[in-house]
């Protein structure tokens, strides 16, 4: 008998009856959303694990990167961004109004490189969203520094950064506003959810409002706002799913280690190293170097799949190279050689809690061919 297909996450869960549990007391109480009872513990308990000063919570990653350029009245312009991101990143840009401008990622990271970044800089530039790439952090002084030089807030798209912290805290209090994603692949996942996180209780407020229509009061509606509300389904279950969220992450990080050890020394993979600071362990990227692997990243894909393993391409195609953006000015591929080499070498194999010794070895096995 065949042994049953591995894909790159599979969404960690709390018992079904800690769920019922509060279900039943959603039920009962009949507040569905619109800031009940879980959606305020959530916020509050998240900014607490977190070590953040304010969380709003909102219905999706996406959502909130919309909300935060919102937040910031960013609807024309250009935002300076990477091209080597999930395309909510570049989307949520052009969505908002604005014009994405890509620079390409550093040299021996997957982020947003930050002199690239400042020389693609112009009067237009309205903003910078650097992404947290893999979790992994950006080089936040660098680009704290430069949102200075420039006047131009930094907002972080950290949507694979939960619990990750850099220096003495977190690396969510990095940039004027940070949104995070918990959808279901996510090291925390609410179903579907994220989260924006302000440094001050202006800008919370200003998150807050607009996340719900611009509505101030019954009788007043003073912002133009969309509906980013997360309901208290989502919220209830974030809740349960924060109580168990470092078991998570230590689990995730036992079939980090166990990779590290499995594939060292394999001639043409590189692991990249890990970042200092905590860790979430939400992916697990390494770099194909066709010639010295003896296959290329999509061959070891192709075999993989054969095999059963459903690893992903995070992050391919580069956006720059998206029918949409491709031509655009900063989208050439001669100017993004790094972003473009990441999109075609980079593999991201299977990482969740749970994840057994034998399929890691079963996955390893594979990638050895
Ligand atoms: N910014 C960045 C940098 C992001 O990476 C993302 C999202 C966002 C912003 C936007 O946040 P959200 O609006 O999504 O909150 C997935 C996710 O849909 C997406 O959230 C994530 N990044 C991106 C990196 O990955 P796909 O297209 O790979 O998803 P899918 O459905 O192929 O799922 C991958 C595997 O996970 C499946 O093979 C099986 C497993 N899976 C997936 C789902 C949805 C499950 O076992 N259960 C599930 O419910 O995009």
């Amino acid at each position: 008998m065949s042994s049953p297909p591995l894909f790159v996450t599979r969404p960690a869960l709390p018992p079904l009856a800690d769920f019922t549990a509060v279900l039943e007391k959603i039920w009962e109480s009949r507040v569905l959303t619109n800031g009940g009872p879980y959606h305020k513990q959530l916020e509050a308990d998240l900014a607490t694990y977190l070590g953040v000063p304010f969380v709003s919570l909102v219905n999706n990653g996406t959502v909130a990167l919309q909300l935060a350029l919102l937040a910031l009245d960013i609807n024309d312009g250009e935002v300076v961004t990477t091209p080597y991101s999930f395309a909510a990143t570049s989307h949520a840009i052009a969505v908002a109004g604005a014009r994405p401008v890509f620079a390409d990622i550093g040299q021996s990271h997957f982020n947003l490189d930050p002199a690239l970044a400042e020389a693609a800089i112009t009067p237009q530039t309205r903003a910078i969203m650097p992404v947290h790439c893999y979790g992994r952090a950006c080089d936040v002084e660098a680009f704290e520094a430069i949102g200075e030089r420039h006047g131009i807030p930094v907002i972080y798209d950290a949507a694979h950064a939960f619990g990750v912290t850099h220096g003495n805290g977190s690396l969510l209090n990095y940039g004027r506003l940070a949104v995070l994603s918990f959808h279901a692949t996510k090291v925390f996942n609410t179903f579907e959810g994220g989260a924006i996180i302000s440094q001050t209780a202006q800008d919370k407020a200003r998150v807050d409002l607009l996340r719900n229509f611009g509505i101030a009061s019954e009788d007043e509606i003073p912002e133009i706002g969309i509906n980013g509300k997360m309901s208290e389904i989502n919220a209830a279950l974030g809740v349960l799913q924060l109580a168990r969220v470092d078991g998570d992450i230590a689990a995730r990080a036992e079939v980090d280690r166990a990779y590290r050890e499995n594939l060292q020394g394999l001639a043409g993979l590189i692991v990249p190293e890990l970042p200092d600071g905590r860790a979430n362990y939400g992916y697990f990227p390494v770099l194909i170097d066709a010639a010295k692997f003896g296959r290329s990243r999509n061959e070891l894909y192709d075999d993989l799949k054969q095999a059963g393993i459903v690893a992903r391409k995070y992050f391919y195609p580069l956006l720059a190279n998206l029918a949409v953006y491709r031509d655009y000015e900063s989208a050439a591929q001669a100017r993004l050689p790094r972003g473009n080499a990441a999109a075609q070498n980079v593999l991201c194999l299977p990482i969740y809690p749970g994840l057994a010794p034998e399929d890691i070895a079963r996955i390893c096995a594979g990638i050895r061919g």
